[in-house]
């Protein structure tokens, strides 16, 4: 049986992910430390429905479908929490047999602090941001390099790496020909906040690995994800994956569905011509389902952007409202004057084919699609607190 080891496995993304392999015969062992949940008590942004915690979460997919996803809680910025992962000194907290699961064959790396507008809510928070993100990178580079190189690492990117320039996105390289010689680089990035530089900085660590030591990494570059529902998490509803829509950990189509719910005016900052590349939370866990299934080969960094096709704000929020309408909801959109500091009108044009040829099947933005997303927020529209939708984090 193949292990998958998952690092952040009670996010947004981990938990769905590991439900996902567990329940396609791998052995899955997840770790997290709560920092999403502890940010979001202390910054008092309260998610859609309450959670259990993930040894829960975990026995009730146990009791659901006989599948052991094996749970640690710690915190791998420490060295030792992340090597003990490797060489057998592990603690689970949760597993039906705790005897230790072995060295993965695959790590899927979403340990991160993912917000933009947190990393930017002061200095404290920017160094928990920049701490965080590059000690549990670092920590796993040495990890695997130690104990695991043939390890195959999956570390999810962000297509904010590359910002917004004003010619074709390549998949994370490209051809650059200077003074007459020619050689292969990654792609250009500029990121327009903290939390994206981070992810740039992880990209050079791994980008080092490789070149130093052969490691084998894949890099998603991934786009706003939307959604709150896969096909496991249908098995029993405290299964869901968490779901935010306050303003720094709600990404745009979740946060513009409650607020078209609520008849919050929804929240179009500045022009609405940013436009980046989006996918539905289904299609993550076939881009890293695939990417495990053909691994990078040593010495390899492979890049491919995760999106499955691009929208601008103001077209999110024309479909939003079309939706919301449809289904008797009074769906307005305002406006504002926006909080980041980032290009309102430019031109995008980003490739996405490679995870395509691996055998993706994307699930696009339809208005069927986000009719079944408005049903599920609207079964806990009394749980939804206004006050939480828009709080102005400005750079
Ligand atoms: N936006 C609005 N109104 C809102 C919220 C967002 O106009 O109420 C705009 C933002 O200004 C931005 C775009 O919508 O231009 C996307 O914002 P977002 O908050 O949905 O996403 P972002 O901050 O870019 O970050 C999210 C995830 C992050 C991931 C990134 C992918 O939080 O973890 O890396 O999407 S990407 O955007 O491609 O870099």
């Amino acid at each position: 049986m193949s292990h998958i080891l998952i690092l952040g496995g009670d996010g947004y993304l981990g938990w769905p992910t590991a439900m996902y392999f567990s329940a396609r015969g791998y052995a899955v062992t997840v770790v997290d430390n709560y920092f999403r949940r502890n940010a979001c008590n202390e910054l008092d942004v309260g998610m859609l429905y309450p959670l259990p915690s993930l040894p829960e979460r975990a026995r009730i997919w146990h009791e659901k479908t006989g599948y052991e996803i094996k749970v640690v809680i710690g915190d791998l910025t420490d060295p030792e929490v992340m090597r003990g992962l490797f060489d057998g000194r592990v603690k689970y907290q949760w597993a039906v047999d705790p005897t230790f699961s072995g060295i993965p064959e695959t790590v899927v790396h979403y340990a991160e602090q993912p917000s933009a507008p947190y990393s930017l809510i002061d200095y404290r928070y920017a160094n928990i941001t920049v701490l965080n993100n590059l000690l549990v990178t670092n920590n796993l580079m040495f990890a695997v390099r130690d104990f695991a190189p043939e390890t195959h690492m999956i570390k999810l990117g962000t297509m904010g790496e590359y910002g917004t320039p004003n010619i074709d996105i390549e998949e994370g390289w490209i051809e650059i020909e200077h003074k007459g010689r020619k050689g292969t680089f990654l792609f250009p990035r500029q990121a327009s906040s903290l939390y994206h530089t981070t992810k740039i900085m992880d990209t050079d660590l791994f980008w080092f690995g490789v070149r130093m030591w052969n490691l084998k990494v894949t890099d998603l570059m991934q786009g706003p994800v939307y959604g709150l529902e896969t096909d496991e998490s249908a098995v029993d509803d405290r299964l869901k994956t968490l779901f935010n829509y306050d303003e720094v950990f709600g990404t745009i189509v979740n946060r513009f569905i409650v607020q078209a719910v609520v008849g919050y005016p929804l929240t179009v900052y500045g022009k609405g011509g940013q436009t980046r590349g989006y996918l539905n939370l289904k299609d993550t866990l076939q881009c890293v389902h695939m990417s495990e299934k053909t691994p990078a080969k040593a010495g390899e960094l492979r890049i491919f952007n995760q999106i499955m096709e691009t929208f601008s704000v103001n077209e999110l929020a024309e479909l939003t409202q079309r939706v919301g309408r449809k289904l008797g909801y009074d769906v307005t959109i305002k406006n504002i004057e926006n909080p980041r500091k980032e290009a309102e009108e430019h031109y995008y044009n980003p490739t996405y084919q490679g995870l395509i040829d691996l055998g993706v099947e994307p699930h696009y933005l339809t208005e069927e699609v986000m009719e079944s997303m408005f049903r599920v927020v609207a079964g806990y529209k009394d749980n939804i607190r206004q006050d939480v939708i828009f709080r102005g984090v400005r750079w």
